[in-house]
């Protein structure tokens, strides 16, 4: 058997369409976080018109999951929200920040894909905040921590001009942002080349904050959507200490090779945890949530012994 830094989970995947008590297609792209030690996941699922919506699951290993009845965001039906949700809500991620977790979301309308913020407590009800980008943006994660007295995001906005890249923005009160700029760069013929988008929340260690990203490479047979992993100096976010050359998961399985959307891994959320270990949660093709461990060390390893330019 082939080295694998990350060690999927031997009852992957973790979550289909079977676990979930209303019709949709898929489940997957889940941002996860672990409180009270309870796992909490939100996972997006298609309905059966094709647009998303954003269930909850829960569970106490982290590995088995239960689904609540209702799905926890669908799309808003009055006011702003409403205007830019009409196709759908997709890709969340969670950030325990200031005693609140907050949920950073696509928002898709007829205007393009923007991200959405929305606060909670209790998983159980939510408040919309802000919408916290213009189109088109996808992929946004929140710094757990300020620097310098501004929250921090890394984001991807899109371009005609360039490859998709992974940005970083600042900001006084998590609604009004600027300040970017750019921090990583897609590069050429490397299996990130054609566009590269934040991942799960950065999560700190003591070398830096460790983030888990997905870069997309682009073949005869379509693209292939793989993870990277990327270290953040502790103080400051816009150093990167070190971006991994290598991948650290490729979509292997056959529910990540083949699905809704072919040979896709993608990855919304990631809990450290007190062993050394991190819990890695991907979707596979679109469809499935599956999830593995891997050592932070090793990961840190990666990055700094084995990087790549950023830019
Ligand atoms: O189908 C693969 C992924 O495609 C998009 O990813 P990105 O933001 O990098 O373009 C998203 O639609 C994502 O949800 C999906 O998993």
């Amino acid at each position: 058997m082939s080295y694998q830094l990350v060690k999927r989970y031997a009852k992957n995947p973790i979550l289909t369409r079977d676990h979930v008590p209303y019709p949709v297609a898929t489940v997957h792209n889940a941002g996860v976080v672990k409180t009270n030690d309870r796992y909490i996941m939100l996972f997006r699922s298609h309905r059966l018109n094709g647009r998303s919506i954003i269930g909850l699951a829960e569970s106490s290993d982290g590995f088995n999951f239960k689904v609540q009845p209702r799905p926890f965001i669908v799309p808003a039906e009055k006011g702003l929200f409403a205007l830019y949700e009409e196709y759908g809500v997709e890709d969340p991620r969670i950030c325990f920040l200031e005693g609140a977790y907050w949920i950073t979301y696509s928002a898709y309308s007829r205007h393009g894909v923007r991200i959405a913020l929305a606060r909670t407590e209790d998983f159980r009800t939510l408040e919309r905040v802000a919408l916290i980008t213009q189109a088109d943006h996808r992929n946004v994660v929140l710094f757990p921590e300020k620097f310098g007295g501004r929250y921090a995001r890394l984001d991807r906005p899109h371009s005609e001009i360039s490859p998709w890249s992974i940005w970083l923005s600042y900001s006084p009160d998590l609604v009004h942002w600027g300040d970017s700029r750019v921090l990583m760069k897609p590069l050429q013929y490397h299996w990130d080349e054609m566009k590269i988008g934040p991942g799960a929340t950065p999560f700190k260690t003591p070398q830096g904050w460790l983030h888990i990203f997905h870069g997309v490479f682009p073949t005869m047979d379509g693209a292939i959507y793989r993870l990277g992993v990327a270290l953040h100096a502790l103080d400051d976010p816009a150093v990167l200490r070190g971006v991994a050359d290598d991948w650290i998961l490729q979509p292997e399985d056959p529910w990540e090779v083949s699905g809704y959307v072919h040979n896709v891994v993608f990855c919304c959320g990631a809990v450290p945890e007190e062993d050394g270990l991190v819990k890695i949660y991907w979707g596979g093709a679109d469809t499935v949530v599956c999830a593995g461990t891997a050592a932070v060390s090793e990961l840190i390893d990666l990055c700094l012994s084995h990087g790549r330019p950023p830019l």
